[in-house]
């Protein structure tokens, strides 16, 4: 399970605050944070999910603050359970809130072409509001997204159905969370970003925050609750469903149709696989979450330790490096994938130029602190 940002650097800056990106798979997190940031993290090209560890962004300036955008995978994810992806969030902010980063608030993104007001998007929500707590709704902003794929007038209806209904949005919007619509602009963008952090002291505690600084195991938290009970759930269909094979395969056998056999005896394998892991996930919860905040405070140390050395031997003045001390909050700096390759062919110097302070510091300390992909 990996928790860190694909490419991570440490410096230490006080003043800057991150916000947090969360939703579905594929509904647009990335492409908002590399748009308002101007990083060049992966975006999803086909209907598999994309992100698979909690990555940072660029820090960038915006209405006189330095920002930087915490992207994350989103539960239901194609490739990762929902356990990790669980796991990985909660390692992080569990982490940076010890570390006193500042976490001024969560933008969740939802799909306004997303006809059906349930299902995935409901389960991925229900996570999400047991993840933050009422308490922090007030720094939430749920974003719609992909308007331009959908008719205005079907996408205005949609909208208020979101707002209106207990089943959905509706109970979070009266407990703080905002509405707001991201019409894949940098102005719609920034102007979310804006209202999030003109409210308040730029500084809000999750409730899985605050949870597992208080000593609760992941698995007590409000939010590993309620995904036990989900996956719980998750493997009671599996079984129903493997009912369902095994009954044809019987008739299958009967009919001698060895094609149709050889078909559902694959299925079969795949949903036991499924079962198994989906145990497997939930029974090793703790163990999955603890590995995953080890290998974070792991290569934050790391880094640490690269950027103190970085300071010593390469003028850092003209880089303008912040200096490093202790206790300081941890603020992640990301290069691109594609610089970041170069490095990794050892075009670094090609690599520079285009990254800026940011990816360079990223590129110069990530051979130390990174596990690449
Ligand atoms: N038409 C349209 N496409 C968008 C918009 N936002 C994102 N996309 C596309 O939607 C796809 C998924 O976008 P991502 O940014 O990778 O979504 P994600 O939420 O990060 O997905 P995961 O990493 O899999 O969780 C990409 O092909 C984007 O180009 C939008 O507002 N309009
Ligand atoms: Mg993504």
């Amino acid at each position: 399970m990996d928790v860190s940002p694909e490419h991570t650097a440490i410096c230490q800056d006080e003043d800057t605050i991150s916000i947090a990106v969360m939703g579905p798979t594929g509904t647009g997190k990335t492409s908002f944070v590399n748009l308002l940031s101007g990083s060049s993290l992966r975006v999803g090209k086909d209907l598999e999910s994309c992100t698979d560890s909690v990555q940072v962004s660029q820090p960038f300036e915006l209405a006189g603050r330095t920002i930087t955008l915490v992207d994350t995978p989103g539960f239901d994810d194609t490739k990762l359970t929902d356990v990790g992806v669980l796991n990985m969030i909660a390692a992080y902010l569990s982490y940076s809130h010890s570390r006193n980063q500042k976490l001024a608030g969560v933008i969740y993104l939802h799909r306004i072409l997303d006809n059906r007001v349930g299902g995935i998007s409901a389960r991925s929500f229900r996570l999400f509001r047991n993840l933050c707590g009422d308490q922090s709704l007030r720094s939430v902003i749920i974003a719609t997204t992909m308007w331009d794929k959908v008719d205005e007038d079907v996408a205005l209806e949609r909208e208020e159905e979101l707002a209106s209904k207990d089943v959905f949005f509706k109970p979070a919007l009266k407990k703080g969370a905002r509405l707001a619509r991201h019409s894949n602009t940098l102005a719609s963008a920034q102007a979310i970003i804006r209202s999030l952090i003109a409210n308040d002291d730029c500084s809000v505690t999750l409730q899985i925050q605050e949870e597992l600084g208080s000593g609760l195991e992941i698995f007590e938290t409000r939010a590993g609750k309620e995904l036990s009970r989900e996956v719980f759930e998750q493997i009671n269909r599996h079984r129903e469903e493997m009912r369902g094979i095994m009954a044809d395969i019987q008739e299958a056998t009967r009919a001698r149709d060895q094609e149709s056999r050889k078909e559902l005896a694959d299925e079969r394998v795949r949903i036991a696989n499924l079962i198994s892991k989906l145990q497997m996930d939930s029974t090793e919860m703790v163990k999955g979450y603890r590995e995953a905040l080890a290998k974070l405070e792991e290569r934050v140390m790391k880094a640490e330790q690269a950027a103190r050395e970085s300071k010593e031997q390469s003028a850092p003045k003209s880089f303008g490096v912040p200096s490093s001390s202790g206790n300081s909050p941890v603020v992640q700096a990301v290069a691109a994938t594609e610089n970041t390759n170069a490095v990794l062919e050892g075009k670094l110097a090609a690599a520079i130029p285009v990254i800026g302070f940011w990816g360079k510091l990223a590129v110069m300390l990530a051979p130390f602190s990174l596990t690449w992909r």
